[in-house]
């Protein structure tokens, strides 16, 4: 089959909408077969075989699951405030989400990656993309806590990210939208993309130890859409791979007119090569601005830092750079298999799978085997580079994983379907229907040297009729494939939170066995800390208020506050004395502008609160910790402005008064 043009795909995508509304595909509720619920069963008290890390999409969160039950173990807050958790509610937790634009508490999470070591899982840490202000997570699996963020410069839609190198050396992130760069003026036309346009790849190198990220470099490209990457590993180790489309440079209806070229491209980038580069001094320092956020786990706190350059290479410039890989056609996914030696592009209104060799990518390098050149950058030649195409594979195809018997499955989106074909001979060997439009998959450990296989996990846009309505909004849901054996199962359905997009699949071996269990309260190095309810107090600089208080089962020390007054703002820092795993304390007050906290043992989390009445308000622990757990309450009493009540606070002496005692009112703190 010949590459479509853009009338014959639309017609079919139209013909296939039309499909989809009409009808479902035959036999939709009898896929199922008999055994798929014994293998998905996990026992009651029973561990599952794999987390399932996946992505949030417009939630800006990450989730995990547990394969094969399918059950939701703990949504991670990470680009988006979780009034849940209070992150990015409480004091300590604002600061991750700083940016160059000030305080973002949202964002569209696409990709997750789990850290490797020698191409394979190590199970420290997982990597989330920001999409809309750009920005890559770092997410620390011995808390599941979000740990670092970091902001890119000169980039917008941080799409193609965060994937990284076989040894996490580099997280990588290519812009989606090429933009003009931050130290030129943007105020231009925006007829002039072609001109001022640029598309940026930002490096950011990880410190093997702790996982601390830098914005090590940016190489400058032409202006594009950078889609997917993933980098070399094994042989093409030292390479990167990022799919393009918009090769057209188009800046308005993308739709038709980002759509006209039979071939846009993939950017392979020698990694190494730039490394030289930068010693050499060939990067050029541009001032930029971005914010970099670390939450340090002893002052539970975290804090932000606005940075003020960066290095950029030159694409144009610097040779033996950047090679563009023609790719039909506005290629989404762009998939290395297990040995690195097969680079799989998955053009979105392609007919075909392109298969590139990296072996053939070198030859045609060093034969200078070239059609010519975009902005500076050689164009190699497609056929030289093409170790073969997987012929009438399905429509739409958007993503590729890998299993450990030299396996492919590539999702369709149009024609709603994951294919298996062999990575070697390019033959389909099965195809399964999803339910329905399928977008990324993922296999148990399907991006690694080594993957599992056993599971595929695919990520569907649409679910009519798969689930009970829920009003206009339906579930974004997953579906669970069995592929151990030559044809692949369908065992489960299972909603998801938000828009999956990527996910990855690791034992569950890997990770569970570092799990921290609590923080220890005497590394608490937080400024506010109560360690114990002895330190406890309340303290009046001018018009704030510091609230030392700390929770245990089942009471807050001090419960009754007053002496607060209209126009001030109190901080209520709450440590959580307990040394136990899984007794979180909640902290909410009536009327804060606010979320509550959840505060863990050993922890302390700050509420600010700014009293709009004169009155009592009402304090209280959320999270149902003991048998008393109701009795966990006080008061607070707000006065007026220029009341003369003065500041106390106590635990268990402020009764009231025995008739006969002398007159006024006397508070107490309680010493223990
Ligand atoms: Cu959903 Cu990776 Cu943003 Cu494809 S992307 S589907
Ligand atoms: Cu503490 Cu409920």
């Amino acid at each position: 089959m010949k590459n479509l043009n853009f009338k014959q795909w639309l017609f079919i995508s139209i013909a296939f909408v039309f499909l989809v509304g009409s009808c479902k595909p035959k036999n939709a509720n009898n896929t199922i077969s008999a055994d798929a619920a014994l293998k998905t069963y996990v026992a009651p008290g029973k561990y599952d075989e794999f987390y399932n890390f996946v992505s949030g999409g417009f939630s800006g969160q990450m989730s995990a699951y547990g394969l094969p039950s399918g059950r939701l173990l703990r949504v991670i807050p990470v680009f988006s405030v979780d009034p849940e958790k209070g992150y990015g509610f409480s004091e300590e937790t604002k600061p991750m989400l700083n940016t160059s634009h000030g305080f973002v508490p949202w964002d569209d999470l696409h990709h997750v990656q789990l850290s490797k070591t020698n191409g394979d899982y190590d199970g420290k840490w997982v990597f989330g993309n920001a999409n809309n202000t750009p920005r890559v997570a770092r997410i620390d699996l011995k808390t599941f806590r979000t740990a670092e963020i970091i902001e890119l410069p000169n980039s917008a839609g941080n799409h193609s990210s965060p994937f990284l190198t076989e040894n996490t050396e580099y997280v990588v992130a290519g812009t989606r939208f090429s933009v003009p760069p931050d130290d030129t003026n943007g105020d231009v036309p925006i007829n002039t993309y072609k001109k001022n346009f640029k598309g940026t790849l930002s490096f950011i190198s990880v410190k093997k130890e702790d996982g601390k990220m830098e914005l090590a470099f940016q190489i400058q490209c032409p202006g594009f859409n950078f889609d997917l990457s993933r980098a070399g590993k094994g042989v093409s180790h030292g390479w990167f791979f990022f799919s393009c489309y918009n090769t057209e440079q188009a800046n308005t209806l993308l739709e038709v007119n980002a759509s006209q070229k039979d071939k846009d491209f993939i950017l392979a980038v020698n990694w190494k090569k730039a490394e030289e580069y930068l010693k050499a001094g060939k990067g050029r320092k541009q001032s930029v601005r971005y914010a970099h956020n670390t939450y340090n786990e002893n002052t539970h706190s975290a804090t932000s830092e606005i940075k003020t350059e960066v290095i950029v290479l030159d694409s144009k410039e610097l040779k033996d750079l950047c090679y563009f890989i023609p790719c039909p056609k506005s290629p989404h996914g762009c998939d290395v298999s297990p040995t690195g030696e097969y680079i799989v592009g998955s053009g979105k209104l392609a007919a075909i799978i392109p298969v590139f060799g990296f072996a053939k990518m070198l030859k045609t390098i060093q034969a200078k085997d070239f059609i010519g050149t975009f902005e500076g950058i050689p164009v190699l030649k497609y056929e030289s580079v093409l170790y073969g195409e997987v012929k009438k594979p399905g429509l739409g195809p958007l993503h590729t994983e890998f299993d450990n018997k030299g396996n492919a499955y590539t999702s369709f989106f149009v024609s709603s379907e994951v294919v298996k074909w062999n990575i070697k001979d390019l033959k389909v060997l099965d195809r399964v229907p999803t339910y329905y439009s399928v977008g990324h998959l993922c296999v148990a450990g399907g991006d690694t040297k080594n993957p599992n296989g056993k599971y595929l996990v695919a990520y569907n846009k649409i679910t009519k009729d798969r689930y009970l309505p829920t009003g206009p909004e339906l579930s974004q849901s997953a579906q669970l494939y069995d592929i151990s054996g030559d044809k692949m199962q369908l065992i489960l359905d299972f909603p998801t939170i938000g828009e999956p997009h990527y996910a990855q699949i690791a034992p569950a071996d890997l990770i569970k066995n570092n799990s921290t269990k609590f923080y220890k309260l005497d590394e608490n190095k937080h400024k506010y800390a109560s360690i114990g309810e002895g330190a406890t107090k309340v303290v009046r600089e001018g018009k704030t208020v510091h609230v030392y208080m700390t929770a245990i089962r089942s009471h807050f020390s001090p419960d009754n506050i007053e002496g607060i007054k209209m126009g001030d703002d109190v901080y209520f820092h709450v440590t959580n004395l307990e040394q136990d795993w899984d007794v979180p304390h909640g902290f909410g007050i009536k009327g804060a502008a606010n979320a509550e906290l959840l505060i863990m043992p050993g922890e302390t989390q700050t509420l600010k609160w700014t009293p709009d009445r004169v009155g009592m308000v009402p304090i209280y622990c959320t999270d149902f910790c003991s048998a008393l757990h109701q009795e966990m309450q006080g008061y607070v009493r707000v006065s007026p402005a220029g009341s003369n009540v003065p500041l106390t606070f106590s635990l268990g002496t402020n009764m009231p008064k025995v008739e006969g005692e002398e007159k006024g009112e006397k508070n107490e703190k309680n010493k223990k």
